[in-house]
């Protein structure tokens, strides 16, 4: 492949890291997936699998052809053979975890998020937000169908579990052992013509690699070593979802001001701040730092369920428009005076209800952030008698799902998403300008003429 990155009109990244195992890797090691369909069984991944090899025949434009003369577009990890989207060969992976408790709205969350961010990132911040490998986003992509294009709109649905080995998860068999990987989504995101820094858009450009854990992995004795989870310590920014309706005193004061099911009898808990510290853990463990060290990436306590506990926060108006700011004809910011004076008020509500949250979060990163969040912006309902929990595709409203992603965009690149200060009392199209003392990697904006 090294000779070949020419042939490919693209210009490869001197290391790689597979978004599976995460082992590290110079792009010609990287292995080929067999076109042919006679071209079956790999050692590591099954009878059903096409073969991995590394390839001597190469097409006009770069493609590797197999033993049969088949030309090949997959690619894979040479150690565990799992495949590689073609984007992680040129734009820097962008690692990001997102952990919580069991039932605390992870996947519907994440649903929520891709699907938002699909159009807020295009249309507000001239960023495109794309599927890197379509066939491995499609668990992902049929979530955000189920909920956000579903045809029958006003029947219950639900997402399925996040199960500890199911579809989340890929397994890998090395000799006697297996390993279960959890399964990455990964989306390419570049600049747009309109974007600020159009020009830059191969510096800029990242491949987002997500990941859904299951909560369960994270209760205290989660772990073992056929789950790893360094992708924990490769994040630079990580989620925790807090679940209030999962937290005795939320439920205690919500449960007159809620008719959601979770806030009643319906509802379970766990102990969040403990999943929180069981991460903390791991990170360090992987890391090698000390146990009393905190972490170098920050955090993001995103409070899940707000449309659940919105009365013990009457004076947060969660409207997009709000931190969500013009700042130039085709480009918006993020306003930071908004999102710092909501994590201040959300921050102050958990101090009253889950103080132990707190000092976990605060305990874990210098740097921590709280932002609220609605998936669905409504409550569930309970189908008949099976007691599950689903919700009526029209009724969903999310409200800030992709405003923790845009935070972490801008934390983590080097200008992609930017945030801005608005002047005081300004509500015009203009209201954010750059301020660059918000953020180190912020690169100056040049002037807009607005
Ligand atoms: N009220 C409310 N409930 C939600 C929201 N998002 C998810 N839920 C409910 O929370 C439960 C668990 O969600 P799920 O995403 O499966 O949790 P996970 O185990 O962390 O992946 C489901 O029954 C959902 O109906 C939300 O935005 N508001
Ligand atoms: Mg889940």
């Amino acid at each position: 492949m090294t000779a070949r990155g020419q042939n490919l009109g693209v210009s490869l990244r001197s290391q790689m890291i597979c978004p599976h195992c995460w082992t590290e890797f110079p792009p010609h090691e990287l292995l080929w997936i067999a076109a042919h369909s006679d071209l079956r069984g790999d050692p590591l991944l099954g009878q059903d699998e096409q073969i991995r090899f590394l390839p001597s025949r190469f097409s006009a434009d770069g493609k590797a052809i197999d033993v049969r003369g088949e030309l090949c577009t997959g690619l894979a990890c040479p150690h565990c053979h799992l495949s590689i989207a073609w984007s992680l060969l040129e734009m820097q992976p962008l690692f990001l975890s997102i952990l919580g408790a069991p039932g605390s709205g992870k996947s519907y969350f994440l649903s929520s998020m891709t699907w938002q961010l699909r159009q807020t990132l295009r249309d507000q911040f001239a960023v495109s937000f794309t599927d890197a490998d379509p066939l491995n986003n499609q668990v992902l992509s049929e979530y955000e169908e189920r909920l956000f294009l579903n045809p029958k709109d006003d029947q219950l649905v639900y997402l399925p579990k996040t199960e500890l080995e199911g579809q989340l998860y890929q397994s890998v068999a090395y000799g006697e052992r297996r390993v279960w990987y959890p399964r990455p989504f990964v989306f390419s995101l570049q600049p747009l013509d309109g974007h600020i820094d159009y020009d830059k858009r191969r510096l800029l450009a990242r491949a987002l690699c997500l990941y859904d854990n299951a909560g369960e992995h994270f209760l205290p004795g989660g772990e073992t070593p056929n789950s790893p989870s360094k992708h924990l310590a490769l994040s630079e920014v990580l989620f925790f979802l807090f679940d209030p309706t999962q937290h005795p005193k939320f439920r205690a004061r919500c449960k007159d001001h809620s008719n959601d099911p979770q806030m009643g009898d319906h509802g379970w808990s766990h102990r969040q701040d403990q999943v929180l510290l069981e991460a903390a853990n791991r990170i360090r463990a992987h890391s090698g730092a000390s146990s009393s060290d905190k972490l170098r990436q920050p955090l993001v306590v995103i409070v899940t369920k707000f449309d659940a506990w919105r009365a013990l926060a009457p004076n947060l108006k969660l409207d997009l428009n709000q931190i969500v700011r013009r700042a130039g004809k085709t480009m918006s910011a993020l306003d930071s005076n908004v999102l710092k004076s909501v994590s201040d008020t959300v921050r102050e509500i958990l101090n009253q209800h889950a103080r132990e949250l707190v000092a976990a979060a605060e305990g874990f990163s210098n740097e921590v952030i709280y932002i609220p969040v609605s998936a669905l912006g409504c409550a569930p309902e309970i189908i008949g008698t099976s007691g599950m929990l689903g919700i009526r595709p029209r009724h969903i409203q999310p409200i800030w799902s992709e405003v923790p992603l845009l935070f972490a965009l801008n934390r983590c690149t080097k200008g992609l998403v930017r945030v801005g200060t608005s002047r005081r009392g300004s509500r015009s199209a203009a209201a954010v300008h750059e301020d660059e003392t918000e953020s180190p990697v912020l690169l100056k904006m040049r002037e807009t003429g607005t």
